[in-house]
């Protein structure tokens, strides 16, 4: 097993490497960037693989807004240059593309499935769909085992703080410790079908073991709003949403994508694959982990008073 990480990270091993700290003696990690095609060719041309999960980009949809050229290059060029160093060096390796259900954006049709028109919102939507597109013309035009998956929201305790589910779970911690009084968010009545990040990889792996690559919508079918994760989450500590969560118009996105809930069949049919984790679970689980670590360490913040 390989992976790619920025020089910078190799040399602050002990805090960019945090959560993979238990797999490091299993792992070969390498310092390249996806702004360079000469890093990436290097790390090609040196190693064999069988299988490329090309799962790195911006991903943050609201900083695509701020920051859209950055957000464009990175991922529209760090996809092609993968594919490209691929196919000149090891064409036979299976390559994974992360696509995203922001490719749908503004939906023509619900539930969506792989045959959903695309109509992106933001230009992190727009990037995924030019690193979809490339990712099929490759497989069409030079034989590529190349696949994408297209994945709804995918969340568990390893989620960035930036992301709602993350921001509310550990926010709700902060608030039973006593740091914070109050969650400030953006669209609440925004629509979204969330899983387990768990149950969304094993769909990765899945889909590069396959006789032929082809794209997959992976996703468990039920939508929810911000504002019932709210309700889930402050309800695990007995407290009322209401009291604490307060609209700021900062966090609302300059075009939203209001609703979003996939249709897994073809994945369900042609993979064998279906979640395990349930929309109450998957809150339960990451609230449970932000309360470890926030109440953990105030109470190690006290013992070193
Ligand atoms: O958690 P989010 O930032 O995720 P979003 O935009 O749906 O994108 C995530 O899922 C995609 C699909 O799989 C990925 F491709 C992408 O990389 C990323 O992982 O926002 C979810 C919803 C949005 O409608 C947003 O407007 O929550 C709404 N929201 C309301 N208040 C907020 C906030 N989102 C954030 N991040 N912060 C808020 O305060």
């Amino acid at each position: 097993m390989h992976g790619l990480v920025r020089r910078v990270a190799l040399e602050d091993p002990d805090r960019r490497f945090t959560r993979i700290s238990h797999l490091l003696d299993r792992i070969q990690l390498h310092a390249a960037s996806l702004e360079s095609y000469p890093s990436l060719f290097s790390v090609v041309s040196r190693h064999e693989f069988d299988e490329c999960y090309h799962l790195a980009a911006q991903s943050f949809v609201a900083e695509s807004f701020a920051d859209g050229f950055s957000t464009m290059n990175t991922n529209i060029n760090g996809t092609h240059y993968m594919l490209a160093a691929l196919r000149e060096l090891q064409p036979k390796c299976r390559f994974y593309f992360a696509g995203s259900s922001e490719m749908f954006g503004k939906v023509r049709q619900t539930p969506q499935n792989e045959e959903t028109p695309f109509h992106p919102r933001s230009p992190y939507g727009i990037s995924k769909v030019a690193g979809f597109e490339l990712t099929r013309n490759y497989r069409e035009a030079y034989g590529m085992f190349a696949a994408s998956g297209i994945l709804f929201n995918h969340e568990g305790p390893r989620r960035g703080f930036e992301f709602v589910t993350r921001k509310i779970t550990s926010t709700v911690a902060r608030i039973k410790a006593g740091q914070v009084t109050e969650l400030p968010l953006g669209n609440l009545d925004a629509r979204r079908d969330w899983g387990h990040s768990k149950d969304y990889v094993r769909a990765m792996h899945l889909m590069l073991q396959q006789h032929t690559p082809d794209d997959f919508v992976v996703a468990s079918g039920e939508s929810h709003t911000v504002r019932e994760f709210c309700q889930l989450a402050f309800s695990q500590v007995n407290l009322d949403y209401r009291d604490y969560v307060r609209v700021d118009e900062r966090f609302y996105r300059p075009a939203e994508v209001e609703s979003l809930v996939g249709d897994a069949t073809k994945s369900r049919t042609v993979l064998g694959w279906k979640p395990t984790y349930s929309f109450p679970e998957i809150v339960r689980e990451m609230v449970q982990n932000d309360l470890r670590v926030t109440l953990g360490l105030t109470e190690r913040m006290k013992t070193l008073q």
